[in-house]
């Protein structure tokens, strides 16, 4: 794809030689991780190509929106309303990253003992890396963990473009309130931003297409269910995190189109791996890309992952929305309502997350849970102990797992799921 789209690379102020070295790598992790996998559903075709154009195609997509006057908005977390952004005819584009990037340049800045995540897409934007942060018209960060909103700070003194949502740590009634004003304080952001109005149809509007999205993915993931495994975990994970990125009227057309084809592989007994091969649900931190690594290691390992509770998974989809607002003061307050149903970790206490573990457990029929930290994601790494603790009620056998984004500890860990497989298996011949 380099050729065609250098100028293009070039005038968003990429480094040139690294991006290639960048693209290179990720295609070789791509074809090693994904298209080596043994019976694929064909509407993962759809799938590959987007990610073979993640920085091609989309890119020149977002620049001819931007032709039109339409604005980018970036953000790195689930607790910014997609809604607001589409009714501003926005598009709203996920900048999490998930690859070892940039490192040295990030530590200029940041300690070494930061979550791989926020090092990552702050060495993405510092190595020139990223053009979906280069495109963006507006970076709209959230005080959710203490790594990311100090990180925000020096990303705006960077790009001068970053906005911060002040999010509460708390569901209380003072927590609400002070979302509610938040929600509201980013649709006035996001009119002044693109000179358009927030009007009760454009949200209405906005409000369908995300509601057709989070449909369309709660099918996939209903789907998961079956036994055999319609899908590798592999698979849906990457649906879920090019969720984030792609057109979403496009994006819901596409799983539309995959889980029609699930459903045959459901009724006529075809899956991925063998009926009866063990189930793992993953949760924990959000999985950007190109952050395949657990799953690899637990599908490479003979088992297949069914469920994500995760940002990049379930949790972006649970709580579905109405789209049929009667003012824009009363979708505000929906939306905001909405949105508040997220079971971060970032809040305390997260009684609800647990609770959403175990059901999914249950409905998808997941034999383990693997809880999955990033190291120095101290939210996520402290909740794991509420985790097993609630786990051990209903005694599914559970894993606690702490990694980066580096291949150092691929071995190591490689043997520790294998060892919890035998531990499952043990349970299931019981
Ligand atoms: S709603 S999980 S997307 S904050 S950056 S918390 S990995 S130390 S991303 Fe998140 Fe919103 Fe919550 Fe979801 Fe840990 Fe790293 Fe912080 Fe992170």
């Amino acid at each position: 794809m380099s050729e065609k789209y250098t100028e293009m690379w070039r005038s968003l102020g990429l480094n040139l030689e690294a991006h290639q070295g960048l693209l290179a790598v990720l295609t070789d992790a791509y074809q090693g991780i994904y298209l080596s996998q043994k019976n694929r559903p064909e509407g993962m075709k759809y799938f590959d190509f987007v990610i073979s154009e993640v920085h091609g195609l989309r890119i020149v997509e977002l620049v001819e929106e931007k032709n039109k006057g339409k604005q980018i908005f970036g953000t790195f977390c689930l607790y910014v309303p997609e809604e607001l952004i589409l009714a501003v005819d926005g598009v709203s584009i996920g900048l999490c990253a998930g690859a070892d990037v940039g490192t040295e340049e990030a530590e200029k800045y940041l300690p070494r003992n930061i979550c791989a995540l926020i090092k990552a897409f702050m060495g993405f934007k510092l190595a020139g890396l990223c053009p979906y942060v280069e495109s963006s018209d507006l970076i709209i960060g959230e005080t959710t963990c203490d790594g990311k909103k100090k990180a925000y700070e020096i990303l705006n003194e960077i790009t001068g473009k970053v906005y911060v949502m002040e999010m509460p740590h708390m569901k209380s009634e003072e927590g609400k309130r002070l979302w509610h004003s938040e929600v509201r304080k980013l649709a006035a952001k996001l009119t002044q931003v693109s000179g358009k109005e927030i009007t009760l149809e454009k949200l209405n509007e906005a409000a369908a297409v995300v509601w057709e999205k989070r449909k369309a993915l709660q099918r996939l993931a209903a789907l998961r269910a079956a036994d055999p495994a319609p899908i590798s975990g592999l698979d849906a994970l990457l649906i879920n995190q090019v969720s984030f990125y792609d057109n979403p009227v496009r994006f819901t057309q596409m799983v539309n189109a995959l889980c029609d084809e699930l459903d045959a592989r459901v009724k006529n007994g075809v899956g991925v791996a063998p009926k009866g091969t063990p189930r793992i649900l993953v949760s924990g931190s959000p999985m950007a890309i190109p952050n395949w690594k657990l799953h690899a290691i637990i599908e490479g390992s003979g088992t297949v992952v069914v469920g994500e509770e995760s940002c990049v998974g379930e949790r972006n989809f649970k709580t579905q929305l109405d789209p049929h607002f009667t003012s824009v003061e009363q979708g505000l307050a929906a939306i905001a309502e909405r949105y508040l149903t997220i079971n971060c970790a970032c809040f305390t206490p997260n009684e609800g997350r647990l609770d959403d573990i175990q059901a999914m457990a249950e409905r998808l029929h997941a034999g383990g849970v693997i809880h999955y930290a990033l190291q120095f994601c101290t939210p996520y790494m402290v909740e794991a102990y509420k985790v097993k603790e609630n786990l051990g009620k209903t005694a599914i056998p559970y894993l606690r797992i702490e990694t980066d984004y580096s291949m150092e500890d691929m071995g190591q860990l490689k043997t520790r799921v294998e060892a919890f497989i035998e531990v499952m298996k043990d349970g299931m011949a019981r």
